[in-house]
């Protein structure tokens, strides 16, 4: 890995990224413009206009291209794929390894769309992106804000404007479950991962598994999170579950109970694989090799495990008998 410094790709900076107590900390995100339907606004929502640069393997790149599929919008917003392993290099094209091919620029690497659009960009260099096309400039990098912004402002050309993933009605019960899914799941499997103490990765994988059974409970009685209507907060849990028995559980030791283990969360995990349009946004492949073979300090080999079996995802869920319950 590395980072950009005044335009520059420094190799390995892991370090960097350790906080006095050996904890893991993830760094603020960079590019956080919106695209608006207001008069004057920079980035208008117009169709071919925008590209969405991802990884297949990175849980945060998942949930955009997630909210493309489930908004509707796969034909009016390009997206492409950079390849699986990180190297010294940082995210590549498809020149190096199976990615696609960088189709804005031509670039071999994801640090050079960062230094095009800022010459003298200091930061890291992550995806996903948020590009327009237009303007050759990035629109946002930050996940949670491009869901946000796919969902509410393509509705004029979105195949699906009747999905709404983050309804008025609910904010508050959404706000509060994103706080605690990302800080002690989404997140909280990487500060397990990456800890270099003992006590710091005990106490993100003891409130990891806090929650996972607390989300066990709150699944007994509802078919998605906050009753019958599928929302961000499914959809941000969804990618970190579908990692979880092929990669946290081992790669990071997340390892007291494996997804499969817990009935409600195992059978929520394949409804939402099996919602129209999921399945193929989930590349196992791609997922299976960016994790075991991107820490060589986790994972010196670089060997890839052969399993879990993924055709149980496949399986019935019988989730659709659930009807929205009081109990929380
Ligand atoms: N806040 C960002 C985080 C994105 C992020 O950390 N992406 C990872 C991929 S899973 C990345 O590109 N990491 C490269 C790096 O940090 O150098 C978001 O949610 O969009």
């Amino acid at each position: 890995m590395g980072m950009l410094i005044e335009g520059v790709w420094e190799p390995d900076d892991a370090a960097a990224r350790v906080g006095p107590r050996g904890e893991f900390v993830r760094t603020q995100t960079t590019f956080r413009g919106t695209i608006s339907k207001e008069r004057g606004a920079m980035y208008f929502p117009e169709a071919n206009r925008y590209h969405l640069y991802v990884s297949d393997a990175c849980p945060w790149s998942h949930r955009t291209a997630i909210t493309v599929v489930v908004k509707g919008l796969a034909d009016f917003i390009s997206l492409s794929s950079v390849a699986p392993q990180v190297g010294t290099n940082g995210w590549t094209f498809a020149e190096f390894a199976d990615g696609d091919h960088d189709p804005i620029y031509g670039a071999d690497h994801l640090h050079q769309i960062y230094s095009a659009v800022q010459a003298n960009y200091t930061g890291r260099v992550t995806v996903p992106i948020l590009f327009d096309k237009k303007t050759r400039t990035i629109v946002n990098n930050e996940s949670t804000e491009i869901m946000r912004i796919l969902n509410s402002v393509f509705n004029s050309m979105a195949r699906h404007p009747e999905v709404d993933l983050y309804p008025r009605a609910l904010h508050e019960d959404i706000n509060s479950l994103n706080n605690l899914i990302y800080s002690t799941v989404n997140n909280g499997v990487y500060r397990a991962g990456f800890a270099i103490t003992q006590e710091q990765y005990e106490e993100a994988v003891i409130g990891l598994f806090h929650t996972l059974d607390l989300l066990e409970r709150r699944l007994a009685g509802k078919r998605y999170l906050c009753g019958d209507c599928l929302t961000e907060a499914d959809w941000r849990l969804f990618v970190t579950l579908i990692r979880f028995d092929p990669v946290y559980y081992s790669h990071f030791k997340c390892n007291v109970r494996r997804i499969v283990d817990y009935p409600n969360l195992s059978g929520y995990l394949r409804d939402l694989y099996q919602f129209p349009g999921i399945a193929s946004t989930v590349n196992f492949e791609h997922i299976k090799n960016h994790y075991y073979r991107s820490h060589p300090t986790l994972n010196p080999t670089g060997i890839v495990p052969v399993g879990p079996d993924f055709s149980l995802l496949d399986t019935p869920h019988e989730r659709q008998s659930l009807r929205r319950s009081s109990s929380a």
